[in-house]
């Protein structure tokens, strides 16, 4: 399984380092526009947009839903996908995608919020909440985050009480269609009421974890919480 290999063989060096410069620039603006920062407490509750503007401040509507990742595009058919669910929990499990399709679906649409400063509205996804596979596995009371492992090597980390709303989803559809592989197909997690990186792509595996520790981005400098409506993108 590719998931065991460290990021950092994986990963495209140019992505990185673009991505870096992006938390000097925003570091920057903020310095001169601290207003930018928005303290109404949102970023809890769902779904993503009730009582909440639109719109997150600082971002801008997208037409196409554009793709973003560290630049490799792992090879997953539908066939070949697993996903395991391991750690603080009784019960750690492996799922096949026609497991994951027999279990209760929920239709949702949210909006995708990436830190890069764009927002796709309105994707209708098709999926099975994170917190029905967390109950599967019989999370034990220590539980306090999860790991998210993509099959490109990436990881990221969510926090249990984000990670059990209603709107995190384990998709497989997207407006009506198997989700696009270059989105993470056949299966990925969406987060929307955090910034989207915090959504794994071709994901492989939910660790859950007894202290929250930092994934890809977060250990180079985005934020472990990744609240779009505080503003809350790096540091
Ligand atoms: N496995 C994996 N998941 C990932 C990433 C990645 O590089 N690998 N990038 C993240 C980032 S930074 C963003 S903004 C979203 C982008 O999702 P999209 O390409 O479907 O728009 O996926 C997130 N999930
Ligand atoms: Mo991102």
């Amino acid at each position: 399984m590719t998931e065991k290999l460290p990021p950092e063989l994986l990963a495209d060096p140019a992505v990185i380092a673009a991505r870096l410069k992006r938390i000097e620039r925003h570091r920057a603006r903020m310095a001169q526009t601290p207003s930018l920062a928005d303290d109404a407490p949102m970023g809890s509750g769902a779904p993503n947009r009730h009582g909440m503007p639109k719109l997150p401040p600082g971002q801008t509507p997208a037409r196409k839903w554009p793709v973003l990742d560290v630049g490799v595009h792992p090879t997953v058919t539908a066939a070949q996908w697993r996903l395991r669910i391991d750690g603080a929990c009784d019960k750690p499990l492996e799922l096949d995608l026609q497991q994951l399709q027999q279990l209760p679906q929920v239709i949702d649409t949210s909006d995708f919020h990436c830190v890069t400063t764009w927002s796709k509205m309105d994707l209708t996804f098709v999926g099975v909440r994170v917190s029905t596979l967390l109950a599967l596995a019989e999370v034990q009371e220590t539980a306090a985050a999860l790991m998210c492992h993509g099959y490109d090597g990436y990881t990221t980390n969510v926090t249990l009480d984000e990670a059990l709303k209603d709107d995190v989803l384990v998709t497989w559809q997207v407006e009506g269609k198997p989700l696009p592989r270059e989105h993470g197909g056949p299966v990925r997690m969406i987060t929307p009421q955090l910034w989207a990186w915090k959504g794994a792509k071709w994901l492989s595996r939910i660790e859950i974890l007894t202290a929250d520790a930092p994934g890809f981005w977060e250990q180079r400098g985005y934020s472990m919480t990744a609240y779009p409506w505080r503003d809350d993108r790096y540091g």
